[in-house]
């Protein structure tokens, strides 16, 4: 049996993705900051599928804590087969003049340098084995720019350009490295970034059908399972109602 680790695991896309991978049955490592939430869904994977589940609570911004997760692991855990950098969030729509040092400082240290920590870490292990694929969750907003979007852009501009950076250096060690470019899902992702004002994050995907945590899951576990001398380098998936960042078509 493969092992994915999927971070970010507690909603939305990561959530989805874990019980895609154990549909097909991957045992999984599933983190994410919620504890709570976190446990209640190993228990619920590991009495629903036949696969073995390791949940690690920690906050993918800070380094030590990664570092301790990832050195920890049991040794029976550190054979990973894929990774899935997920874990990220957009916090504000302020335009850059008026943004807040706080959430621009969130959005980089998880978006970016967790991405970092984490992938080191792990790239490690899948070297000393020479197997592994890197799926990172970048965006649409990682190709595009918008009004408000100005930080949150740029990280994930920055996670495509690591995806592609990442292909380059993990080539000669057998690592595939695919990068997932969604454009509106429906998750907890606006709730964060309109930081609990749930009725401007409902109108986000007022008069459309969004894509779905389960539709990006699917794209995951299509490129995980490709045969090994297929890598799928790069993904869009765009709702049929949207056709770039900022043209959408809703119905009244
Ligand atoms: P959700 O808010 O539903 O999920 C985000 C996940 O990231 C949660 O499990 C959360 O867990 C985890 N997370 C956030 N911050 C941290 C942290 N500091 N440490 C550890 N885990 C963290 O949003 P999505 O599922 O939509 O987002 C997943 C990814 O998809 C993100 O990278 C996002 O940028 C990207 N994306 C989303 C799109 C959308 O429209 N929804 C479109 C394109 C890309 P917890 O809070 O428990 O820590
Ligand atoms: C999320 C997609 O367009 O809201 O990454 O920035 S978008």
């Amino acid at each position: 049996m493969k092992t994915a680790l999927i971070t970010g695991a507690t909603s939305g896309i990561g959530k989805a993705s874990a019980i895609k991978f154990a549909e097909k049955n991957f045992n999984l490592i599933i983190t994410g900051r919620r504890k709570d939430k976190l446990e209640k869904f190993e228990k619920e994977l590991v009495s629903n599928y036949n696969i073995k589940v390791l949940s690690l609570n920690f906050d993918i911004r800070e380094l030590e804590n990664v570092n301790n997760a990832i050195d920890n692991l049991p040794k029976e855990w550190t054979n990973i087969d894929i990774l899935i950098n997920n874990a990220g969030l957009a916090v504000g729509v302020a335009p850059i003049q008026e943004g807040l040092i706080d959430d621009w400082e969130r959005m980089i240290d998880t978006n970016i340098k967790g991405l970092l920590y984490i992938t080191k870490k792990v790239s490690h292990l899948m070297i000393a084995r020479r197997n592994g694929h890197i799926i990172n969750i970048s965006s649409i907003a990682g190709k595009e720019v918008y009004p408000g979007g100005n930080v949150y852009c740029a990280t994930k501009h920055s996670v495509d350009a690591l995806s592609k950076a990442m292909r380059i250096d993990m080539l000669k060690h057998n690592i595939k490295v695919t990068n997932i470019a969604p454009g509106m899902v429906e998750t907890e992702f606006s709730i964060v970034r309109f930081k609990g004002d749930k009725d401007s994050a409902n109108n986000v995907y007022t008069g459309l059908d969004p894509l779905l945590g389960e539709d990006i899951a699917d794209a995951a576990v299509f490129v995980a399972t490709r045969p090994a001398h297929v890598c799928i380098n790069d993904i869009v998936i765009m709702p049929t109602a949207q056709a770039s960042a900022r043209d959408v078509v809703r119905e009244n």
